[in-house]
């Protein structure tokens, strides 16, 4: 294992574990190892242990764990102006939404902060589109979702999972998301949408749910269907947007365009908080002056960064990058034989391995792949996601293979 780079602390005598449990909150059961350094595909801990980052933050460091070329944008936008609110303009957001609306092929950007922010802003523009451009009488809009959606964590995202353990003693919720469709099933959408129905909001490719690819031409047949039911077509590519998939958005291998697309984590490189709701004149011109915003949507700190980390993505060829490496790393975890696994599915560098119930919990899994150097998570008990950022090479594919081959090979009975 290789060691942690020379000039990174050495090990602390500081009990992380124990201050975490005592000061923090146990909204989480993180895997036992403190991470001290990143760069690239690569992670240390304390102990400087060297780990190949196969969660990527949930793809928010698509571009690499701390990409030199935006850290030097980051330093330099911070030591000369950070964030002056939106009471005044500055010299980054103007460029940062011309430089993602061309890149996007959307014509206008509204910059948040968070995934679920950019999820909330987007359900009170559909709300507000629907009122004043479709005619729904007032407070009565409706947005479908899908079953085992994830789309954040706020108080409205979590009202319409259909994850218990999401939604469990946080009642009341928000109105306006009693239709629930099966993801992939476009008749169950058509029966769901009424003349109240505002929009439809959908993950190209289902994350948290453990990476469900949907049938080919669902997303044709959910893009006709909402274009003739005068239907807002929201794609929350938060997760699978920015290279993840092998496409600069998911919605590229539908052959289709959203009405309205979310993106986050990785448009800051994984360095800040940034998000954006990507539109058109029509639905986000319902916004006027006053009522929306945010202390740090679109500050010049965050716009800067965005800048880089777009540029960065593309000008070193992220995107095709996890595509051929995605596809190797998808061929060669097929050809493991493993009797613990049921599946392997995935696009791009966003891939699932799915394991028989009986192989004892993909939790125990993850953890071998840990003591081996390789940091992954599990989902939904049985499912381990595999998402290295959109940097990581043939060579370090192959490596990573050789650690899920030992670990996946094990006995059954090794993790029961
Ligand atoms: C946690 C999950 C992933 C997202 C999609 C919106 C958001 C997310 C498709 C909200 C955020 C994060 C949340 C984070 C872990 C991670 C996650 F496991 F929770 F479900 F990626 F799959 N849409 N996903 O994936 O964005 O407000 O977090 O910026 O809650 O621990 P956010």
């Amino acid at each position: 294992m290789n060691m942690m780079p020379k000039d990174s602390p050495a090990a602390s005598h500081v009990n992380y574990n124990a201050l975490e449990r005592q000061y923090g909150t146990g909204n989480y059961a993180p895997f036992n190892v403190v991470l001290t350094r990143g760069l690239g595909v690569w992670v240390w801990d304390v102990d400087g242990r060297r780990y190949l980052d196969c969660l990527s933050a949930y793809s928010a460091v698509n571009q690499g764990h701390c990409h030199p070329r935006i850290l030097a944008a980051l330093s330099e936008q911070a030591s000369r102006l950070a964030i002056t609110s939106r009471a005044f303009m500055n010299d980054q957001l103007p460029l940062f939404c011309q430089e993602l609306c061309a890149a996007t092929h959307s014509h206008r950007v509204l910059p948040m902060n968070s995934g679920a922010e950019a999820v909330e802003s987007a359900i009170k523009v559909a709300r507000k589109w629907g009122y004043e451009v479709k005619g729904v009488p007032p407070d009565r809009a409706e947005i479908i979702v899908c079953t085992n959606n994830f789309h954040g964590r706020t108080l409205t995202i979590i009202g319409f999972s259909t994850d218990a353990t999401a939604r469990n003693g946080f009642g009341p919720f928000t109105p306006g998301f009693s239709r629930i469709v099966t993801f992939g099933d476009a008749a169950a959408l058509e029966a769901a949408i009424t003349p109240n129905t505002v929009a439809f909001l959908v993950e190209p490719i289902q994350g948290e749910a453990g990476v469900i690819i949907p049938p080919t031409g669902y997303f044709k047949s959910v893009r006709e269907m909402c274009t003739r039911h005068n239907v807002i077509l929201i794609l929350d590519e938060i997760q699978t947007g920015l290279g993840r998939t092998g496409r600069l958005l998911a919605e590229e291998h539908e052959g289709i365009e959203a009405d309205l697309t979310l993106i986050g984590k990785a448009l800051s490189g994984g360095f800040y908080p940034v998000s954006a709701v990507l539109s058109n004149d029509e639905i986000l011109g319902v916004l006027k002056p006053g009522e929306h915003g945010s202390t740090f949507g679109g500050n010049p700190l965050a716009c800067a960064i965005a800048r880089s980390a777009l540029k960065v993505l593309i000008e070193e060829g992220m995107v095709e990058n996890a595509c051929t490496t995605g596809a190797r790393f998808l061929t060669g975890l097929r050809e493991i034989k493993s009797s613990a696994v049921k599946e392997v599915r995935g696009r791009g560098l966003m891939i699932a391995i799915e394991l028989h119930p009986e192989a004892g919990g993909a939790r125990g899994y993850c953890d071998a792949l840990r003591r081996r150097g390789v940091l992954c998570k599990d989902t939904h008990d049985h499912i381990v996601r595999v998402s290295p950022p959109l940097v990581v090479t043939s060579d370090e594919i192959d490596w990573a293979l050789e650690q899920f081959d030992a670990t996946l090979a094990q006995s059954v009975a090794a993790f029961a």
